[in-house]
């Protein structure tokens, strides 16, 4: 083939590449919209610690080791012991500030183990 044919097939093969790789760029980023709503549960703390979401958001925990629970101070949720792999989730309907504990590593008032979820009211 002249040097004219392989740039071509060089051009075509670029732009399939591209198109093929769009899915992928997709997925990232709806990943990336569902990482703004987690709390990573690891080395006996939640990541982060507070979290700010908007009225109606649901929050996932997703534990990556250890046995542990998510229980709120107020009782308003609580989840079963979790497993490493487990997740867990709540979904906050009014505005205000939800302080949270593992029962196994953690109390009420933001002691050890614990985190807060505040849920702001929608613009
Ligand atoms: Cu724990």
């Amino acid at each position: 083939m002249n040097v004219r044919t392989a740039k071509l097939i060089a051009f075509a093969l670029v732009v399939a590449a591209a198109a093929l790789r769009l899915p992928e760029r997709v997925m990232l980023l709806a990943a990336s919209a569902q990482a703004e709503n987690q709390i990573t549960i690891a080395n006996n703390k939640f990541e982060p610690q507070t979290i700010t979401v908007v009225e109606g958001a649901t929050v996932t925990w997703v534990n990556k080791e250890g046995l542990h629970t998510v229980n709120a101070d107020d009782g308003s949720f609580t989840s079963k012991a979790l497993n490493a792999g487990d997740n867990f989730s709540h979904q906050f309907a009014k505005a205000g500030k939800y302080p949270f504990h593992c029962t196994f590593h953690g109390s009420k008032g933001g002691h050890k183990m614990s985190g807060t979820v505040v849920v702001v009211k929608k613009k």
